[in-house]
Order: structure tokens, then C-alpha cells, then sequence
């Protein structure tokens, strides 16, 4: 137990300071080791988060962002990672439509919720990042998702968003499907403001709100409240 702690401190730390090998071979071991892999990716969020306030505080730059996603990503390409979030062979349970908004690039949460939602049965339609409110709309049309699920952890995201609700609401669709956005930095008044459905802070928390809306009688158009 007591070297458990050890490793998870280090697979922290290792991510703050952005030491590329160190973190893959510490992830890669304590995987072998039996780590849970929606473990690891809550030790790698620890060490994202403080490489985050080191940019608040002005020592790191933008190119130590660029480093950690990196890293980030590497780790999600370990053998044992992608074989946890590979698609469920038995088919579909529903349809949904994910994308980071207009204005943000970030899309490491966006890509482990793709991996879960298939893990879950899913098909996932991914429209990428920085997706305009116009082309969720376009992409609406053509695939006809359950749910629609938007990302993004840009502060002002959160507009981005209200827009993407709005220009359902203009085109009389808002009442055809399910909305959920996610984001660390989303509130319930946040959610109230933008006029989603529901929001999740945390992938598997809206993955499971999506199983919900997919097996319950309200799976398309009515609210929660
Ligand atoms: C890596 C990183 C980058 C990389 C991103 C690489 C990539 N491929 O994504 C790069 C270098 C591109 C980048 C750029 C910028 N970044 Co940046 N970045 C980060 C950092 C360090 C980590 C983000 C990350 O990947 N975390 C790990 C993933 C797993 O977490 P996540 O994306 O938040 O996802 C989780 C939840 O949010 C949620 N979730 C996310 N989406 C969804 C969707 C649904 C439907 C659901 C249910 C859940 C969900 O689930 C996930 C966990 O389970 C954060 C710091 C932090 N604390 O997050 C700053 C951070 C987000 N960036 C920040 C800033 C300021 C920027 C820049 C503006 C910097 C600049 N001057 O240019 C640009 C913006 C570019 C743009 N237009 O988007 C600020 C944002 C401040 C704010 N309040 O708006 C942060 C918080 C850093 C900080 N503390 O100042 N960044």
C-alpha cells in the first residue's frame, strides 16, 4: 500500500515536471501492476491540474501546455489503455454526437469521453474541436444522434455553448435530442445559463447520465427538471 502511494505521487509529479519517460514507464508499470486505468487518468488530471497553476503563476509557458497534452496523449496510447477504451464488439446501444466547442482546442477530455461512450456501446460521431455552432448542426441533421455532447474547459466555452443551444433552438430541433456539456469548470448555474440538459465535470459521471437517457422512457426531447 505504502509503495502504491509512492508511485501514484510520482506519476503526479513526474507529470508536473513533464518528464515524458518517466511518466510512461511509471504509468506503463503500475497498469501492469493492476492499476485501474479511470485511476490512472484521475492521477494524471492531479498532475495536469498543477501544471495548469504553474502556467497561472507564469512559470511554465504555453509550450509546457503543449508538452503536458503531449504527454497526456502518450499515456492514452499505452497497449494497456487503448485496450481498455476499444469499442464494444456487440453493438450499438445509441447514437451521440461529440465536439469541443468554437474557440477551444482542448481535446484530451473530449477524447477519453469518445473512448468511454464506445466502451459503452456507443457510436460516436466526433466532430472534433473548435466545431462551430453551424456544423453541430449540419452534423445533426445528417446523423440524427440521441445525445449531443459538447466539451470544453476554456472559461469562455461556456458561451460557445448557450450558442450551440440557441442555434437549436432556431432551427426548432432543441426538443429532437438530448444535450449534455461537460467541463471541470461547469456549475449548475452554468448548465442553467448555457440551457443543456444536464452537465458532468467528469467523463464517467456523463457517460453514465448518457446509459440513463439511452435505457429511460425520456431518451429523446424532455428535460430532467
Ligand atoms: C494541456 C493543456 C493545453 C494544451 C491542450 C492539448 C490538447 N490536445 O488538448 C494546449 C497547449 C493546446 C492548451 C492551450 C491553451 N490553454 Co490550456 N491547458 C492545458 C491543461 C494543462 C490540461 C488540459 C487537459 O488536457 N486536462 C486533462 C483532461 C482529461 O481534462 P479535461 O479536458 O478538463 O476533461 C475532463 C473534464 O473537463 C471532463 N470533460 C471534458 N469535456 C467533456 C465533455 C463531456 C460531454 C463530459 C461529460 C465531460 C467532459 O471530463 C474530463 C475528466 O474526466 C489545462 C490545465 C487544467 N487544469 O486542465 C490548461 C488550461 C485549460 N488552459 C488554459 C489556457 C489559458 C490555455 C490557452 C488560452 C493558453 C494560451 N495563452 O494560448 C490556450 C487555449 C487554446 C484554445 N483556443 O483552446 C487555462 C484555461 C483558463 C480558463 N479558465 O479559461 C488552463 C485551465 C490552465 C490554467 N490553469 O491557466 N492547453
Amino acid at each position: 500500500m505504502k509503495y502504491l502511494k509512492k508511485t501514484e505521487d510520482k506519476i503526479v509529479k513526474s507529470i508536473e515536471q513533464l518528464e515524458e519517460d518517466a511518466v510512461l514507464k511509471l504509468a506503463n508499470d503500475a497498469l501492469e501492476a493492476g492499476m485501474e486505468p479511470l485511476y490512472l487518468l484521475k492521477l494524471m488530471a492531479e498532475g495536469m491540474t498543477r501544471v495548469g497553476k504553474l502556467y497561472e503563476s507564469r512559470d511554465y509557458f504555453i509550450a509546457d501546455l503543449i508538452m503536458a497534452g503531449l504527454i497526456y496523449k502518450d499515456v492514452l496510447r499505452l497497449d494497456h489503455m487503448t485496450r481498455h477504451f476499444h469499442s464494444n464488439p456487440e453493438g450499438t446501444i445509441g447514437k451521440i454526437m461529440i465536439g469541443t466547442v468554437k474557440g477551444d482546442i482542448h481535446d484530451i477530455g473530449k477524447d477519453i469521453l469518445r473512448g468511454m461512450l464506445e466502451v459503452n456501446g456507443f457510436e460516436v460521431i466526433d466532430l472534433g474541436v473548435d466545431v462551430p455552432k453551424e456544423l453541430f448542426i449540419q452534423k445533426y441533421e445528417e446523423h440524427k444522434p440521441d445525445i449531443i455532447g459538447l466539451s470544453g474547459i476554456l472559461t469562455n466555452s461556456i458561451d460557445s455553448m448557450k450558442e450551440v443551444i440557441e442555434a437549436f433552438i432556431g432551427t426548432g430541433r432543441r426538443n429532437e435530442v438530448k444535450l449534455i456539456v461537460g467541463g471541470n469548470h461547469l456549475t449548475e448555474g452554468a448548465c442553467n445559463f448555457i440551457g443543456a440538459d444536464c452537465f458532468a465535470k467528469d467523463v464517467s459521471d456523463g457517460v453514465e447520465i448518457c446509459k440513463k437517457w439511452i435505457s429511460g422512457s425520456n431518451r429523446k426531447g424532455e428535460r430532467n427538471d
